[in-house]
């Protein structure tokens, strides 16, 4: 962390990151980086503006130079040692995850985890990095493809996952030969600082990644703006998503997109209830609901649901709330206030439109939990699919029942949603579980297990409103970050012309 003289207050001054060396932000603005289990203030982090972004998408352009000449195994050595170096520092990370945005220890660890494996597994893709040959339609000549780099890639990235989520756009674009201007969440620049530190560390020649910090308007706007920067690798709010993507075809940038989610886990009469209910507690109140793939609508088979709601509530009496960095804690707080309110907000919707509270409903005001920005987990009932809160993402710890009466309703009200990420069915009937596989149109399809837990090297990514098409992590994720080149070879020392001869 950048620990220069503070402005009045002891927390330090976080800087930005570029080329090496920690830039101060000339916006003169400052933002506070909060715990938001204590409201500790850990940071005030120095507002980068349009002057940082441009010296950032300049600098890395110097090191895209020679960083994309580098040979892609020597790359992937880089990637490894990155990978080894997450790993020794794993607990360090987490914790300070933790401190930073809220997510309970154990969660932070599975989030660096995630990190180690992508890291791992693209290192290895730089001695793979695949193109094809295929026949010419010519004698005496050859065709090749070999995917190029892009050049310089902007990546924004969301606050919930702080480590995995960089990290899979992160490994991809460096494997590639990309450099990166990154702008991490305004809520993580401590966790972001300790990474792109870590990365040099390990062997990333500094400029190859450079951090910018600050919010969206003053600091991601410039990054989304710079003619330099010719991809936007976004993962976040729907609604910022869609303006970078407006303002992405006005300057005719590539840009991909992963933003919300209204996942459902349908629970037919055969389930076993033991293994849902351990499941919907883990997906909807794990990160405290705040992730895309959170189970935020319960599609409870109508002979089962009266058994599984009081499981449930049973289950959510149980979970644990406190400090995030306090081993036996279950649910951490809500990343900030705005945040708190926001969903909030949604639970006064939920009563107004007539559903039924089972459980939760409001923030926690004992003791020292009152210091930070906890909500109990909160389960409605008796609702119906066109309901608000059935519709939008509220992204905090909120599900929603709604009972059906087959699997053909399920999947019906699974469907018929603005976001298409995962969705996840339990049944002992390999018949219907192989219908759902087959029927249900998100990204992401789970068979007795919950809607969270992508493994890296799987596309990870949602149809409709949750994406633009294209896929994270996996092999999939070198399309983002990657222009296709075709080599035509001719040596047969004549003039061939293709459709013509
Ligand atoms: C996200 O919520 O933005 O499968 C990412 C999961 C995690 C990643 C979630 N491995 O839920």
């Amino acid at each position: 962390m950048s620990t220069q003289a503070t402005a009045g207050a002891d927390a330090p001054v976080l800087e930005s990151w570029i080329g090496g060396r920690s830039v101060p932000g000339s916006t003169g603005q400052f933002y506070p980086d909060i715990n938001p289990a204590t409201g500790e203030l850990l940071g005030r982090t120095s507002v980068a503006g349009a002057a940082e972004v441009d010296l950032a998408a300049r600098t890395a352009y110097e090191a895209f130079k020679k960083w994309r000449l580098t040979p892609a195994p020597r790359r992937g050595e880089i990637l490894y040692r990155i990978a080894q170096l997450i790993q020794e520092r794993k607990e360090e990370l987490a914790r300070l995850m933790s401190r930073e945005m809220g997510k309970v220890l154990f969660e932070a660890r599975g989030d660096v985890q995630e990190a180690i494996d992508e890291f791992y597994y693209m290192a290895g893709e730089g001695r793979r990095l695949f193109g094809f040959t295929t026949p010419s339609e010519m004698p005496n000549k050859f065709a090749y493809t070999v995917r190029d780099p892009v050049g310089v890639v902007g990546l924004i990235t969301p606050w919930n996952f702080p480590i995995a989520v960089p990290s899979w756009k992160l490994a991809p674009a460096l494997i590639a030969g990309n450099a990166v201007v990154w702008k991490p969440a305004e809520d993580t620049p401590l966790v972001s600082l300790e990474f792109v530190k870590l990365m040099e560390e390990a062997g990333l020649p500094p400029g190859v990644v450079n951090v910018v910090l600050g919010p969206g308007k003053q600091t991601g706007v410039p990054v989304v703006e710079h003619p330099l920067i010719r991809v936007i690798s976004f993962t976040g709010s729907t609604q910022t998503g869609r303006a970078i993507s407006v303002e992405a075809a006005r300057l005719g940038k590539r840009v991909t997109l992963e933003m919300g989610g209204k996942n459902a886990i349908t629970v037919m009469d055969d389930a076993n209830l033991d293994l849902a209910t351990e499941a919907i507690l883990w997906s909807a109140f794990g990160t405290t609901g705040q992730r895309c793939t959170a189970a935020s609508r319960l599609l409870v088979h109508e002979a089962v649901v009266d058994e599984l709601q009081e499981r449930l509530v049973e289950g959510v009496q149980k979970l644990r709330l406190g400090n995030p960095l306090d081993e036996d804690t279950n649910v951490g707080p809500i990343v900030n206030e705005k945040q708190l309110t926001r969903v909030h907000g949604y639970v006064e919707v939920g009563r107004q439109e007539g559903a039924q509270l089972l459980t939760g409903g409001e923030t926690v005001q004992e003791g020292e939990l009152a210091q930070g920005y906890f909500y109990r987990p909160t389960i409605f009932t008796r609702v119906s699919p066109d309901m608000r809160i059935a519709r939008e993402e509220i992204f905090g710890p909120v599900a929603v029942i709604i009972p059906v009466k087959s699997l053909e309703e399920a999947i019906e009200i699974n469907n018929d949603s603005e976001y298409g990420l995962s969705s996840s069915i339990f049944t002992q009937d390999v018949n219907k579980a192989m219908q759902a596989a087959r029927d249900l149109t998100t990204g992401i399809v789970y068979i007795n297990h919950g809607t969270t837990g992508a493994e890296v090297h799987l596309p990870f990514g949602g149809t409709r409103g949750t994406g633009n098409g294209h896929r994270e992590a996996s092999v999939q994720a070198l399309d983002s970050f990657t222009e296709w080149k075709t080599v035509y070879i001719d040596y047969s020392g004549r003039l061939q012309r293709a459709q013509i001869d």
